[in-house]
This record gives structure tokens, sequence and C-alpha cells, in this order.
């Protein structure tokens, strides 16, 4: 072993009071997410030697002095577990291995050792078992990001964080940065014990107040860098476009004052924080200023920013997410779904290395089933960062269980070429995830949507993972099953829940991929025309022969054909377009039969008597689960919010039938009750 320096020890230091650094400690009355004292179990019981210097590597002694202490370590003699640097591995990256009864973790970094330890805390006792040769880990990405749509003031309509479903923010409180960032600590700890190394702290909707972070209230900025730098997670902000035009009037992107603008600002950001991570712009979107306003292309618009960050190394996130929101529902020429690609395919190759372009993972919004936005395959000569949403703003508001992993893992595995070209996973350049964490006593609201943060994290390090085996990990972690009483039962009974869970919901909410269907304005609960005639563009076209959107390229709005081959022919085709996605591209009969023999309209019964049945299923199966094995607290609150997702799982189910049986006039086949 030849330890080398960290290379980040020149960097900004994670104490600057020159105090050793202290893990960040469990706070009273917050449940400890997947950190609790077992999850270092392993590591806390061992005799473990850390080399190297650097900050992050003072974090691991950290993190390893505060696991024996809980554990009791184990004496003196030689190591059981040694953690060290190595220049054979790049940074980030780390390599465990076993031999001589030693566990080592070599890592090429601070960072890497840090990610080292908490997969060593993830084998557990496997850590410490049979021999085993080097195993090398490796980020599939450079950069592993979460994304906050928290607001700095109570936004009168959106609160203080936008579709945030767990509270108030980790960071702001009414207008001001939290007092006490205990909360924010703890959540540093958690994202980079999967693998996340950036966070942006502010809400893409770019407010008055939140506007000032970038210039007045760097202060602010400057403290969060602290919390998270122990974490080795950089910290990035939410611009607005139109920043400079406060004091210019302009924010013409090729106007040279604007550059000049962008590049002092950006001096100052780098002044009071050194390892700022960068720009997030919704540009043109949703109200928010862009570069349209100055008859300017996206690429002139997040370049100007990119070529002001460049010089220190940072990056521009920009988002794809450009749409008219203002279209008229008589229009069907217009397709939402069509316009992100329109806007910047023509753009590839025109944006700065230093910009990402961010792509949510469909062409509209979220939606629980939609297919993979065709713009991810259009840009070769683009950074391009698939955005997914782990706050489940459409996937039930962390009311429902609606475990995530499985669709993204879909996503990720998707080959728009065909399944001899590369996949999403390959062609993606990193992976950004709105974060679903609030100050709620369990971050997330539903206990059990903290496993989709986890599983974010997890895919954002490895996108071939398999899903089950991170909801395996995450229950592990988080419920120690097997100091439990009846771990094969606790396991058995989170499984049943929560692996299908994804599905479920999409049974018994907008079939066949047609998406929303939503109430408006909060989206939560079933309104089947609550969109259909504003100016949004998420229509179902409903009548009384058929459903679905015309997005093939013969009759349609030619969204299709935004596809590479063989796409474009499969979605192209109602014959050949999967089932799951038919009415996304396809106004069929309900009559049409899918692939499975049934009709479009037994179809839309049959999946909705279903999935709320088996929402009453997961409830029933949670109510067994015998009193102690698992958190009272963590029970409770499980068990209420099951009973409130078996009721709009149900309200559902009798709306959607109701309003095409009635459109239809067709029975369902076997007679059940519809209203
Ligand atoms: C932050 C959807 C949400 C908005 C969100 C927007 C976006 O439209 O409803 O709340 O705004 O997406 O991603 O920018």
């Amino acid at each position: 072993m030849n330890p080398r320096p960290d290379p980040r020890t020149d960097g900004p230091s994670s104490a600057p009071s020159g105090a050793p650094f202290q893990v960040p400690g469990w706070v009273p009355g917050v449940h400890p997410a997947w950190l609790p004292p077992s999850a270092m179990r392993s590591v806390g019981r061992r005799r473990v030697q850390v080399h190297g210097d650097g900050p992050l590597v003072a974090t691991v002694r950290a993190e390893v002095g505060q696991a024996q202490a809980h554990h009791g370590g184990a004496g003196d003699g030689p190591p059981d577990l040694v953690l060290a640097l190595s220049p054979a591995e790049p940074p980030d990256a780390f390599a465990v291995s076993r031999a001589a009864g030693v566990t080592t973790v070599a890592a090429g970094d601070g960072a890497g050792l840090l990610y080292g330890l908490f997969h060593v805390a993830r084998l557990g006792e496997a850590a410490f078992g049979e021999p085993f040769p080097p195993r090398a880990h490796r980020p599939a990405y450079e950069r592993r990001m979460v994304q906050h749509w928290d607001n700095v003031d109570v936004h009168p309509v959106m609160g203080q964080v936008e579709r945030g479903y767990a509270g108030g923010s980790l960071f702001w409180d009414d207008g001001a940065l939290r007092a006490d960032l205990t909360r924010a600590a703890a959540y540093a700890r958690l994202l980079a014990s999967v693998g996340i190394n950036a966070v942006s702290v502010n809400n893409v909707n770019v407010h008055a107040t939140e506007a000032l972070l970038l210039t007045d209230r760097l202060g602010d900025v400057a403290t969060l860098a602290e919390v998270f730098r122990p974490y080795g997670i950089r910290v990035h902000l939410s611009v607005s476009f139109a920043a400079p035009a406060r004091d210019l009037g302009t924010a013409d992107p090729l106007d040279p004052r604007v550059a000049a603008w962008w590049a002092l600002a950006t001096d100052r950001v780098y002044e009071a924080v050194p390892d700022f991570g960068g720009y997030v712009v919704k540009a043109d979107s949703e109200g928010q200023p862009g570069p349209f306003a100055y008859g300017r292309s996206h690429a002139d618009g997040a370049n100007v920013l990119a070529a002001a960050i460049a010089p220190h190394g940072g990056v521009v996130h920009w988002r794809a997410f450009v749409y008219n929101h203002r279209q008229d529902w008589r229009d069907r020429g217009t397709d939402r779904a069509r316009a992100a690609h329109d806007h910047f395919a023509p753009l590839d190759g025109q944006f700065l290395d230093n910009v990402v372009l961010q792509v949510k993972h469909g062409p509209i919004d979220f939606q629980a089933r939609e297919p993979v936005s065709p713009v991810i395959a259009a840009m070769p000569g683009t950074r391009v960062a698939v955005e997914l949403q782990v706050t489940q703003e459409y996937t039930g508001q962390q009311r429902h269980v609606c475990h995530l992993g499985p669709m993204w893992s879909e996503v990720l595995g998707f080959a728009p070429w065909g399944a001899d070209g590369p996949a999403v996973a390959g062609i993606a350049d990193g992976l950004t995830g709105v974060s679903n964490a609030g100050d709620d006593p369990f971050w997330t609201g539903h206990p059990l949507a903290q496993a989709n943060l986890y599983a974010f994290g997890r895919l954002a390090w490895d996108p071939h993972l398999d899903p089950v085996g991170v909801l395996d990990e995450w229950i592990d972690l988080t419920f120690a099953p097997d100091t439990t009483a009846d771990p094969g039962l606790l396991r058995g009974t989170l499984h049943a829940v929560m692996d299908d869970s994804w599905r479920t919901y999409e049974r018994y909410t907008a079939p066949l991929g047609i998406g929303f269907m939503v109430r408006p304005g909060h989206h939560y609960g079933p309104d089947v025309d609550g969109y259909e005639y504003t100016p949004w563009g998420t229509y179902h076209f409903a009548d009384r022969d058929g459903v679905g959107v015309d997005r093939s390229t013969a009759t349609g709005t030619g969204f299709a054909g935004q596809y590479p081959p063989p796409w474009s022919r499969v979605y192209g085709s109602p014959r050949e377009c999967p089932d799951e996605l038919l009415l996304f591209f396809h106004h069929v009969p309900y009559g049409h039969v899918l692939h499975d023999g049934t009709t479009v309209i037994q179809h839309i019964y049959d999946t909705h008597f279903a999935g709320a049945e088996e929402v009453a299923r997961m409830r029933r199966l949670w109510s067994r689960l015998p009193a102690g094995l698992v958190d009272p607290a963590v029970a409770e609150r499980v068990a209420e919010r099951l009973d409130e997702q078996l009721r709009s799982a149900r309200e559902w189910r009798d709306q959607i039938n109701t309003y095409f049986h009635r459109k239809s006039g067709v029975p369902d086949a076997h007679g059940r009750r519809i209203h």
C-alpha cells in the first residue's frame, strides 16, 4: 500500500476552526433513515486503521471513531479493517479486498475512501468473512446530484418546498437560512453514504428572494457549502437567467455587458465558495425568463453562464423542460411531448463542454408511465443528465407507497437504437433527482419513501444495479432485520408491499400511458377531465368511441418520429406499440384489442379493480406485522398512509371506471360495480 495525499487537501477544510470533525449526531425525535447506529455495527466492532490526510479522510476517521464508540471497537491488536488512499484508484473510486483476516479499502481520494467505508457498512458481516480478491467500485457518473425545489420564502401557492411532501425545507425557513443546520448535516451524511456528491439548494423556479442567493446572500450559500463539504458534496445554485437585468436592464446572452456581469458575479461566488459546483437553470419554461426574449437560442443562453463558470471548474445544468404552457386545447397540431426535441436537437454540438443538458426522463412530466425522452438519444455532441423525480408529485405524493427503483431501472435500461445499441445508462453523463426530503421526522413523509432517495443515489452510482437488491440493502440498513424476532416476515412484508408498488400505482391511475388525469394545481387524486380544456398540453381526447393521443408520424403529431429506429416504427404503429404506452402514442377505439387479448375498455376496468385490491392487500399485510417488529412510530405512520392510499386508490378506481363506462357505454365483462 502506498498512501498518497488526498487531492482535495488543498481545497477548503471541513473544519475551518481547526476542531476535529464531528459526525452529525442522531437528532432526537428524528428517524435515522438508513443510517441508524446498527448500520455501522460491523465497522464499529472492529479494529480499524485509516491512512491518509485531508478533509474527507478526517470525516472517515470521525465516522470510524463514532462507530467504534457506539459498538465497542475491538481493542488493541492488528487491524481487521484498513482504509487507505491508493494511487492505483481513480478519484471517487475504491477497491475492497479481504486477505489474511484483513479487509482493505484502497481508495483514489478522500471521497472514494468515504464511499468505501459506507460500502463496508452495507456489506455488514460479509465484509469480514471469507477472503475475496480486490473488487473495484467506480461510479458510473462523475456527478450524482440531488436537486431541491426549496423556496427561501414561503411561496403563496407552492409553500416552502415546491412539490414537497415532507414538511418544511432542511435549509430555509420563512425567508431565512435555518439557524440550526443539524438536519442538513445529517442529510449530507445520508446522501454521501449512497454516493451523492452534488446538491442544488433552491428551487428551479427562482423567485425574487431566491434570486438574491447569487448576489446579496452568498453568505447563506457559503454556510450550506460548509455543511455539505465534510461529506464531499458540492453545493449548486438555481439561478434566474434574467439576473443581470436588475443591473443592466437586459439579460441578452450575446451582449458583452451581460457576459461580463456573469463573469463578475461568478468570480464573487467562488470567492465565497471556492468549491462551488455550478448553476442550474430553468429558462423559457413555465414563465421563467430565458433567451427567447432576446431572439437567442438556448445554446446562446447556456453558454454565457458556462463561459463565466468554466475558469472555476463549475458546470451549468441547463434544463430541457421547455414547452408552451399556454397552448390552445383546440389546437390538435401542437404536441407538448415534441417540444424538448424540437427545441434542443437542432442545437446539438453547440453547447460548451461544461453545459449539462438536463432532460426529464419522459417527454411530458414525470408521469407514472411515459416513454423515455427522445432527446436523450438526439444529442451525441452534448453532455446530457437524466432528471428523475424522487419527490412523488405524480406518484402518490408520499401518501402512497410507490417504490420507484424499478421504474428508473427501466428508464436507464432503455436502448434507443434497439437491443444492440447502448442504453440510456451508458448515454447519459449524469443523473439528477428532485429530492423528496424535508424536515419531517421521517425525512420523506412516508417512511417507505426513504427507499426512493436511497435507490436514486445507488442507481446514480451504478445504474445497472438490480432494484430489488437495492431495496434489500435499504431494508438491511434501515431495519436490521437480522436483529429482529422474525427477519423473514419483516423482509418479506416490505418486499410484498414495495416491490411492485409502482406498477400497482400505475394500475389504479391513468391507463395505458395516457398520463395526468390528476386534480389540477396540486396534482393529487383523480380528475379525468381536470386538464382536458386547459392550456397545459396534457390531454387524453376521450370521446364516446375511443381515447388516446395520436402521436404517430402517419396520422398524428409526428412525435413517434423523433425516435431512431426501431422505436420510431414500433411506437408509430398501434399494432406494435407496447400496451403500456398505447394511449400515449395512439387514439384507439375502446374495442381495440391489446397484445394480451383484452380490449382497451376491459383492460381499464380490470386494472383499476386489481390495483385497488392490491392496495387492500398491502394494507392487510402491513397490519399483520406483529407489534415490535418495526419501530412503532414507523409502523403507525405507514399504517396511516396505507389507509389513505386505499381510500385514494378506490377513488381513482371508481372515477376512472365510471368515466369510461359512461363515455363508452360498454359494460364490464365481469359485471362488477361501476357507478
Ligand atoms: C419546479 C412540473 C411541476 C412544477 C415544476 C416543473 C419543473 O410542472 O408541477 O412544480 O416546477 O415541473 O420541473 O420545472
